[in-house]
């Protein structure tokens, strides 16, 4: 599949989507969101992707948001086209079953914070800042801004970086719960794919378990999440994974998953 706006590469069942547009520091415009739902879409479909990567192009950005220049030129009804755009690629990305980490190289500002609050965890260079700067721009985050950030630090915490629209450093925001790692900017990707090795050596029954018990438990009241990870537990106890896994401890040895 060829792009012009990002670029996609797999390597030992992790794949990489870089948000590719640096002159614009990976603004996020029509094209580029039509690419980032096919190569969503993509890796939704290959089975033998274990991990997906989200970065940007260039030493600057991850993304810095929605292409201001797009819009502003958006009236209500192409605007409400330019969100679904979004919504539903970033809607696929968090169905996804594998682990999805954020590799935050730079700006993640806007709908570019939005993305990687839609992964699973994000992973930041020293060189990282965040923000929802959206207010300043007389609009709101129309990407989940407002739903996922008070779920991930708080309402108080939340609201505070909404009004104001101010830029956290990678430091503030790993105090704050938004970011789980920060790195020097030329040790981010080893870093995150030393974790993404880690995680594709576990077996897809239960990697997929775990987050699908943490995503709709979240969702849920306890007595109801505890439901689905007792289920979930049961699917993976029938699973031949579990019966490798509990026989190599036994056994001494490592592992060797098969993903059914
Ligand atoms: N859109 C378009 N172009 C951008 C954007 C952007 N979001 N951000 C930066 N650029 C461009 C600049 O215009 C500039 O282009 P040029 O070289 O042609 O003048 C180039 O990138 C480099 O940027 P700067 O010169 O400004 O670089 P600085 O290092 O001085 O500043 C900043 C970097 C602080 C990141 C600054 O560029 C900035 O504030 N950018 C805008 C950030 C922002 O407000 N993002 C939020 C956008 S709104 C949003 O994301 C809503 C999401 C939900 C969408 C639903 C919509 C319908």
């Amino acid at each position: 599949m060829s792009y012009e706006h990002i670029s996609v590469a797999t390597e030992q069942g992790i794949t990489t989507i870089t948000f590719n547009r640096p002159k614009a520091l990976n603004a996020l415009n029509s094209a580029l969101l039509e690419e980032f739902a096919r190569a969503v879409e993509a890796v939704a479909a290959d089975e033998e992707i274990r991990v997906l990567v989200l970065t940007g192009a260039g030493d600057k950005a991850f993304v810095a948001g929605a292409d201001i220049t797009e819009l502003a030129r958006l009236d209500t009804l192409k605007a409400k086209v330019f969100i679904n755009r979004g919504l539903s690629a970033i809607n696929a990305l968090t169905q996804l079953s594998i682990p999805v980490i954020a590799a935050v190289n730079g700006f993640a500002l806007g709908g570019g914070l939005e993305i990687a609050m839609a992964c699973d965890f994000i992973y930041a260079s020293e060189k990282a800042s965040f923000g929802q700067p959206e207010i300043k721009l007389g609009l709101i985050p129309g990407y989940g801004g407002t739903q996922r950030l008070p779920r991930i630090i708080g309402a108080a915490q939340a609201k505070e970086l909404l009004f104001t629209g101010k830029m956290i450093s990678a430091v503030e925001a790993l105090r704050l719960g938004i970011v789980n790692k920060v790195v020097a900017p030329e040790a981010l990707m080893d870093t995150v794919m030393a974790t993404a090795r880690e995680m594709a050596a576990m077996g897809r029954v239960s990697v997929r378990a775990v987050k699908q018990a943490v995503d709709n438990g979240l969702n849920a009241d306890l007595t109801t999440a505890l439901r689905i990870e007792t289920d979930a537990f049961a699917l993976c106890m029938a699973s031949p994974d579990a019966k490798e896994g509990t026989s190599a401890f036994l056994e001494k040895r490592k592992p060797a998953f098969t993903g059914k």
